[in-house]
């Protein structure tokens, strides 16, 4: 880095051409032409079943480019690769072509991480000297593993924690004072090859960040329920403890509001870049329930109520306040996600979650249905005691309470959490550091008394018998969303009869759906720039050797 200006030949070249102009306007036009063309990608791996519902902009990426200094900037966009379906490498180098970008940042939670070394990789084929620039949850939990890996030749900076000014001071320092980077907080750079992590700063000053910018978004085609649809946050953080979750490692376990001036200019940033639908990304925005009363009263005063919102929420928070519920449903939610967790009493107890959240979740789900909301909800099976019994018990419960769309999450090891630790301490981890099975679907882990392929195939069959015809009955996503409900299941069905046929064609192999399944994975996973043919296949064959087929 200290070489910039020696490896930079154009901007040589353009100091012997401007040998005589004044000191004064030289520095103006070396300014200009130090300034920086930064291009922001967001991962184009998903996990499957949230495709079919959404496809959700990244809000972190549109967060950094609103603070980034306008005049450091030559140009700015953000690509969300989740949204290109086809040839990912064809269209990268497309992009780079056209943009001739300086400095790439570039966003991925763990099962992502991978995909972004190999698009990392093809940006340094493309020309070396474009900076890579890593950050968000993946690189936040796992910076010092990965600056002992052999993916630093492909990453020349990392940022953990927050990104939006320590990203700044980086393109800063790029501009105005290359080669100095040990003064910006939660940086990671290159020092003679190796990696200096710099201290973090604390938690930003949420009322000195400006508002995200959408409108430089390349790819604009992101949906939710068949709606357009953008992402807001109007809090970050959350005080609770459950030990699955990653998020304490990005804030503590600190809770931060936005003022809601703040929050009423960033929907109609959002309804101006034309979104038709909401989605609320905080971390637990019911933890202060007075905030979401506010939130709700600035929807409707404002009359932003003539879209759609969607949001997660603790159970406890929507349990807490009938009337919450029904001034949630004033103001346009029409989805709640809401994190169950698990029916068992010791499996709560496990994640560290309150004992108390089934009651409250049966309430909560109660209160959403009466207002005519779609109730979500999370689980996480496949914790050390389940049996398939156990695992069931939480379909049956999600389908006692009527939940709309529930969301059967295979317990992941996620680096550096608690629940990490004691399930390791239980030998229940089959899955230590591939992450791009860390999607919440695909299983990593074993019972005491059933295989990762045993627990996968269980929520298959659990995912498949949801929605059957009484689910149709009585779903809400049908009533709120009918055309994009029925749109669905008609795509829907050539794969089901596809899954009848291979059950008629091989009625001795109860696992030829599933094998199935892990095929397409394969070839999702090529997509992605990752080839996991040997690892997926390999583990099919240990299945079909303990079952005999
Ligand atoms: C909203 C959200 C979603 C949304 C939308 C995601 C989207 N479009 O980006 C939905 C519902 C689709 C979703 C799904 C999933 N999610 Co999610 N999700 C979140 C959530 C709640 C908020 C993320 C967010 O937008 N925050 C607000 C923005 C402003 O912050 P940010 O994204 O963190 O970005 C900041 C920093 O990370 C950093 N940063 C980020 N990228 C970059 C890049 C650069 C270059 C730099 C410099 C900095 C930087 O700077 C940003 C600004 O400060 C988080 C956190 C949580 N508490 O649960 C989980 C979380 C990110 N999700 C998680 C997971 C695992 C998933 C799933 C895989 C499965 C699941 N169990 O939920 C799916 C799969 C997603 C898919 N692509 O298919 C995990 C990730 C764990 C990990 N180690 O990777 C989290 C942390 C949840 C958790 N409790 O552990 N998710
Ligand atoms: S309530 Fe949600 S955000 Fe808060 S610690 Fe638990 S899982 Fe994480």
């Amino acid at each position: 880095m200290s070489n910039y200006f020696a490896d930079n030949n154009l901007l040589t070249r353009k100091i012997l051409k401007n040998q005589t102009e004044s000191v004064f306007e030289f520095y103006g036009r070396f300014k200009n032409f130090m300034k920086q063309r930064i291009l922001l990608l967001s991962m184009p791996n998903y996990a499957s079943g949230f495709d079919r519902a959404a496809r959700f902009p990244n809000l972190g990426l549109a967060s950094i480019a609103g603070n980034v200094d306008e005049d450091i900037i030559d140009k700015i966009a953000i690509v969300d690769l989740i949204t290109v379906r086809s040839d990912l490498k064809k269209y990268l180098i497309k992009l780079l072509k056209s943009f001739q970008p300086d400095i790439i940042g570039l966003s991925a939670m763990s099962f992502q991480y991978q995909t972004a070394v190999e698009i990392a990789k093809i940006i340094k084929k493309f020309n070396e000297k474009i900076y890579t620039v890593f950050g968000g949850y993946h690189i936040t939990l796992a910076y010092d593993i990965i600056s002992n890996s052999e993916d630093v030749s492909y990453i020349d900076f990392m940022i953990r924690k927050e990104g939006e000014i320590a990203f700044n001071n980086l393109v800063k320092a790029l501009v105005e004072n290359p080669g100095n980077f040990s003064e910006i907080k939660n940086l990671s750079y290159k020092k003679n090859g190796e990696f200096i992590h710099n201290k973090c700063a604390e938690n930003i000053d949420l009322s000195k960040l400006k508002i995200p910018k959408r409108n430089i978004r390349i790819r604009k085609s992101f949906f939710a329920f068949g709606k357009r649809t953008d992402v807001i946050e109007t809090s970050r953080g959350c005080t609770m403890a459950c030990n699955f979750c990653c998020m304490p490692f990005m804030y503590g376990r600190t809770y931060r509001k936005y003022d809601m001036n703040r929050i009423q200019k960033d929907i109609e940033n959002s309804i101006s870049n034309g979104a038709e639908s909401l989605f609320i990304v905080d971390d637990n925005a019911f933890l202060d329930v007075r905030h979401m009363h506010n939130f709700c009263d600035m929807v409707i005063k404002n009359k932003f109520n003539n879209i759609d919102y969607m949001i997660q929420a603790s159970v406890r928070g929507v349990a807490s306040d009938e009337n919450l519920a029904r001034k949630m449903a004033e103001a346009g939610f029409k989805f709640v996600f809401l994190g169950i967790e698990n029916v068992e009493v010791e499996d709560i107890e496990l994640l560290s979650k309150d004992k108390k959240v089934l009651t409250e979740s049966v309430h909560a789900v109660k209160l959403l249905q009466e207002n005519n909301i779609i109730s979500a909800g999370g689980f996480i099976v496949a914790l050390p005691d389940d049996t398939e019994e156990k695992i069931w018990n939480n379909f049956h419960f999600a389908r006692k309470i009527k939940l709309d769309a529930p969301f059967f999450f295979v317990a992941t090891p996620h680096l550096k959490t608690e629940f990490r630790k004691n399930l390791i301490e239980e030998k229940a981890v089959t899955n230590y550091n591939d992450f791009c099975f860390y999607n919440g679907l695909q299983v990593n882990v074993r019972t005491k008394s059933l295989s990762s392929e045993q627990i996968s195939y269980i929520l298959s069959k659990m995912n498949g018998k949801y929605g059957d015809f009484e689910y149709i009955k009585f779903n809400k996503i049908r009533k709120i969303y009918p055309l994009f409900f029925w749109k669905t299941i008609l795509k829907n069905i050539p794969h089901m009869m596809t899954n009848k046929l291979r059950k008629i064609l091989y009625p001795k192999n109860k696992y030829i759906n599933y094998i199935a399944g892990r095929k397409r994975l394969i070839k999702r996973m090529r997509e992605w720039l990752l080839d996991k043919e040997e690892v997926i296949l390999s583990r099919l064959q240990e299945l079909n050797a303990r079952e005999n087929l």
